[in-house]
């Protein structure tokens, strides 16, 4: 029986309910994270939990626990349900009020912690690699709701996703109001040319992606390959040697089709899949471990 923490106490799935007053529900009001655990170690931990609390600080949300606190309940919801290979939802939203838009009705923010199994990829995407739609829809620009925060408001990213699975396609790219690549519905995006690798820089309008500045620190520091984050078109996707996604559900995959066209040689490219193998490596070992003395030393 899986064990949820909410609001202080941990319950059973059955028992884990908000209200129909939560201003999570009524408005999509509130932040949230997606974690993994990697044989017993919670990935980049740390890092998910400064930007929840960078997303909640952008919404005036004032989360009722120290960081470090937040983070140790955090590591118990794996520890309680007994988990070596998992996927974390943290969900922090404004908490129950009335039925107005106006957050001061609402008294205490919402706190939920589901540690589960995890869905993986089977192996046959990473081998054959996914297809991409460009999508109709922008991406949020900054000055109407910012992409870097990452709230409950995920209809933008949903509808792109819904034209892309009509597309058969996996993922929807969407550009920002000027046209250029942002990033996909639930990924960051990558494309290799003649030795260098491109993504689009944070003000472009994207989500601070964790597995994207992984990916780009591996590529430095560990590969040492030039990485330029500046703008681009979906026609350098189009003619790129390499395309790949990035993020924590689905790590590193490669892009095989993009509206139409094939990318490269049609299969995922070496530099994806070394990156890939690299990128495991790293989420399996250097975590935070649940098991042994939590958090300390890190
Ligand atoms: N862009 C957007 C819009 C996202 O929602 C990423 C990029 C990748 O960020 P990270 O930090 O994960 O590298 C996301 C990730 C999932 C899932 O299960 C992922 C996200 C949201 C909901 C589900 O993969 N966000």
């Amino acid at each position: 029986m899986s064990k949820i923490y909410l609001d202080g106490k941990w319950v059973g799935r059955d028992e884990a309910k908000v209200s129909v007053f939560d201003h999570g529900l009524l408005y999509g009001d509130g932040v949230f994270e997606g974690i993994r655990v990697y044989d017993g170690r919670i990935f980049k931990l740390q890092e998910h939990m400064e930007r929840l609390y960078a997303s909640a600080k952008n919404i005036l949300l004032s989360i009722p626990l120290p960081l470090e606190e937040f983070e140790r309940i955090v590591v118990e919801s794996v520890r309680v349900n007994n988990l070596k290979d998992a996927y974390i939802r943290v969900v922090v939203t404004r908490g129950y009020g009335d039925l107005g838009l106006d957050m001061r009705k609402c008294k205490k923010p919402t706190i939920v912690v589901i540690a589960d199994h995890i869905d993986l990829f089977p192996a046959q995407v990473y081998e054959q690699g996914m297809k991409l739609i460009t999508s109709s829809l922008r991406r949020t620009p900054h000055d109407v709701l910012s992409p870097s925060i990452k709230s409950l408001n995920y209809l933008n990213n949903i509808l792109a996703r819904a034209e892309a699975a009509r597309a058969n396609a996996h993922e929807a790219i969407l550009l920002n109001k000027e046209g250029y690549v942002a990033e996909c519905s639930g990924d960051n995006i990558f494309f290799l040319r003649k030795g260098t690798v491109y993504t689009p820089p944070l003000w472009a309008g994207i989500l601070h992606g964790i597995t994207r500045q992984t990916v780009i620190d591996l590529l430095k520091i560990t590969l040492k390959m030039p990485v330029k984050e500046d703008v681009f078109t979906v026609f350098d996707l189009y003619g790129a040697q390499e395309v790949f996604i990035t993020g924590t559900g689905a790590e590193i995959v490669g892009i095989v089709e993009i509206d139409g066209r094939k990318i490269g040689n049609g299969k995922p490219g070496r530099l994806t899949r070394d990156l890939e193998k690299l990128y495991r490596q790293v989420a399996s070992t250097t975590g935070v471990p649940v098991y042994e003395n939590a958090i300390a030393g890190r």
